[in-house]
């Protein structure tokens, strides 16, 4: 009964705190939980720092904190993108770079991104571009971006992995991890829900 209550409590102090972290390429910004529920995490101009990023046969990795979730990926071509707008077609629909997929699992997600075969107007080589991930892990829609210079001649580094590892039982998700990103994840997990048990545990105490 402990240890079920002890389930329970850690699961649901997760979900209230869970969300995702993009890893590469770089964000706008430093990761700031508390304001992913907004436009690009609150980064509200284009970082001057682009980052490259191959046109074709591209991939982009983050951390899923949440078990069950949803992934689609927006495209602005404006240059300094700063609103939703900046991210429609001229029929004023969201310009999609990848379309939304759900997906399972606590971890590091690796995603193939191919910018080249999207058909969008104005990606092309030596082009500037800013990618919107738009994740909901079912407590609303969380969002980041990264800017990024398009280029033909180049490669991901060798050093920036791209596998998948995850679990889909958060009980078990502060084990270690091979990816510094899931390192991140367990560790913000782990605190939450060990931070829930003491309160539980102060609250037995009390009764
Ligand atoms: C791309 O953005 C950089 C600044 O981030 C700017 O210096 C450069 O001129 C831009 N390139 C194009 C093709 O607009
Ligand atoms: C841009 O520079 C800032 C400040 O040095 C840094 O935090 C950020 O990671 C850089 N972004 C990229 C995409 O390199
Ligand atoms: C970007 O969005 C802003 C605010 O909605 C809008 O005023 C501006 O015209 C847009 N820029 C482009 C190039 O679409
Ligand atoms: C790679 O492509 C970019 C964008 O077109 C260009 O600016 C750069 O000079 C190229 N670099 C090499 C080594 O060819
Ligand atoms: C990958 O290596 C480059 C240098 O080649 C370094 O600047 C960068 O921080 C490394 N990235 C990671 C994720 O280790
Ligand atoms: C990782 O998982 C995601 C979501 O299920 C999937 O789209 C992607 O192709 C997987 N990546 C690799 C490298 O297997
Ligand atoms: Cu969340």
């Amino acid at each position: 009964m402990f240890f079920s209550m002890f389930v329970l409590l850690s699961g649901v102090i997760t979900l209230v705190n869970a969300h995702f972290e993009l890893a590469y390429p770089p964000p706008r910004g430093p990761f700031d939980d508390n304001n992913e529920v907004n436009f690009c995490d609150n980064y509200v101009h284009a970082a001057a720092n682009r980052s490259e990023f191959p046109l074709s046969g591209g991939f982009v990795t983050l951390a899923s904190e949440h078990v069950s979730w949803s992934l689609g990926i927006l495209l602005s071509t404006v240059q300094d993108p700063t609103s939703f707008d900046n991210f429609t077609t001229s029929s004023g629909q969201q310009q999609l770079a990848r379309n939304y997929a759900s997906a399972t699992g606590v971890g590091s997600f690796c995603i193939p991104l191919d910018l080249s075969n999207t058909g969008i107007s104005g990606v092309g080589d030596g082009a500037n571009v800013t990618i919107q991930f738009l994740y909901n892990g079912g407590d609303g829609s969380l969002y980041q971006c990264a800017d990024l210079t398009l280029s033909n001649n180049f490669t991901i580094p060798s050093n920036i992995t791209c596998s998948n590892s995850s679990t889909t039982n958060t009980a078990s998700s502060s084990s270690p991890s091979s990816t510094s990103s899931g390192k991140n994840v367990a560790n913000r997990i782990a605190a939450p829900g060990f931070a829930g048990v003491l309160g539980f545990l102060a609250t037995l105490v009390v009764v």
